[in-house]
């Protein structure tokens, strides 16, 4: 992609509205513009991140054996009156009405939906277990959208829903669950902590909310620092290898402030305490047969009696991932994105536009990356580019300067560690590959 030609609308000024780096950094990176309050257009750099981060999440859902589908945005108010939520939800919920004046919403969430999914597509015990996810828009009519993304009105969610035959493998989905959120947020390049969770609107009683730890985080979290992530990318779907996992990264106590159990707190040393802030990017709940039970769905037994399915849903907050991202990784020149989901790998700054060895390098660089660069090709003073390549973040700089480009040879920058090489072409273009 050159600069020159695409929709990234970099903003020199820190916009007034924004309190927090992620959300300044998201706006003038020309990532997102606001709508309206709490919803957010994604620009083009912003989209190539939130496809990136959902096609990771997808791939370690499909890896545990949960399979996607697709259900609408809008529901039905009668739907939401089978489980007696449509009163509890409250404001949040967005209630439309059409022209037949029946009565709707626009989905927050989907427990009741794919419930009835299930009770009119699985009729035997046979037809369990069962994890089906999507990955779809949300609407959640918050009283105060702050923080851009972080917490929107509209904001992107994959959600997964589990139906078992009975609690022990209901509870092996939820290590299941577990074990991909773990998977997942160290593919994204991210450590985000499991700690206990209240369970809210969604009810039942087990639950844990990942946290990116950060200042600026909404909620209050405590944690014992011998909390260690472990390489979940090395164990296995089988139910020796989840036990031990689960049990690997829960025995260590880490709880959200509404879960936090003081007289626990009291027998760990001081020295590892931990108290911060954190950023929930995900939250898995089991709560058996609350839904199951109250909207009438079972499926015949192997006796031919009634079978309630067990029922746990699990949440990622996709797009609120963006920020959080962003909110754990960047400095005061700009993002520091993770080379997985950076919108472009690599950034060609041209410092000599016009002069025909830095054109010819760039113009090679440029074919050899693809679509997975950006060349900024622009009539621009060399500070400006630097600035802005600083600014969105691009895992590597490749610099082409006159004098370099005389001897075949470019700069190279890691943005991460700030390390800069001067290297051949052919070299520098290995190293991008790493
Ligand atoms: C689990 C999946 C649920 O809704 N039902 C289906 C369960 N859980 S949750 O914790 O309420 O939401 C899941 C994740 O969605 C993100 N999220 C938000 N992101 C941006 N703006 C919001 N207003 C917002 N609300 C929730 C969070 O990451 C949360 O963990």
């Amino acid at each position: 992609m050159r600069l020159s030609q695409s929709l990234i609308p970099t903003l020199k000024e820190t916009p007034a509205e924004a309190q927090i780096a992620s959300h300044r950094l998201m706006l003038r990176a020309g990532l997102v513009r606001q709508m309206s309050s709490g919803i957010y257009a994604w620009l083009p750099a912003g989209l190539r991140v939130l496809a990136r981060i959902e096609q990771i999440v997808r791939e370690e859902q499909n890896a545990a054996g949960a399979q996607e589908l697709l259900m609408p945005t809008i529901q039905s108010a009668d739907l939401w009156r089978e489980s007696g939520r449509y009163d509890a939800y409250g404001k949040e919920m967005l209630r439309i009405t059409d022209r037949h004046d029946r009565e709707l919403l626009f989905g927050p969430t989907n427990e009741e939906m794919i419930t009835a999914i299930l009770r009119d597509t699985t009729k035997s015990y046979r037809d369990l277990p069962q994890i089906p996810y999507h990955i779809q828009w949300k609407f959640r009519d918050e009283v105060r959208p702050r923080f851009g993304v972080l917490r929107g009105r509209e904001f992107l969610m994959k959600d997964a829903y589990s139906f078992d035959l009975d609690y022990e493998s209901a509870l092996l989905s939820y290590k299941k669950m577990m074990l991909a959120y773990m998977r997942t947020f160290q593919r994204i390049g991210i450590t985000a902590i499991p700690m206990r969770a209240d369970t809210g609107q969604i009810g039942g009683d087990l639950s844990h909310e990942f946290h990116i730890l950060a200042p600026t985080g909404e909620s209050g979290v405590f944690y014992d620092a011998d909390f260690k992530a472990g390489n979940a990318l090395s164990v296995k779907y089988d139910e020796a290898a989840l036990n031990q996992f689960y049990q690997s990264v829960t025995t260590k106590y880490a709880a959200t402030d509404e879960k936090h159990d003081t007289e626990i707190w009291a027998t760990i040393p001081d020295a590892r305490k931990r108290e911060g802030r954190g950023i929930e990017v995900g939250q898995i709940f089991y709560f058996g047969k609350k839904y199951s039970e109250s909207m009438n769905y079972s499926v015949i037994g192997p006796d031919g009696g009634k079978i309630f399915p067990e029922m746990g849903s699990y949440g990622i907050g996709v797009s609120r991932l963006v920020g959080a991202i962003i909110e754990a990784q960047h400095d005061d020149a700009g993002i520091i994105w993770p080379d997985a989901i950076a919108p472009f790998r690599t950034a060609i700054l041209n410092l000599r536009q016009g002069d025909g060895a830095c054109d010819a390098i760039c113009e090679s660089l440029h074919a050899e990356f693809g679509d997975d660069c950006l060349y900024d090709n622009r009539e621009e003073r060399a500070g400006a580019k630097f600035a802005e390549a600083d600014l969105m973040g691009h895992p590597w700089q490749i610099i082409v300067g006159p004098r370099g480009a005389a001897k075949g040879e470019v700069e190279l920058k890691r943005r991460a560690s700030a390390e800069r090489f001067e290297l051949p072409v052919a070299q520098a273009v290995a190293m991008v590959r790493g």
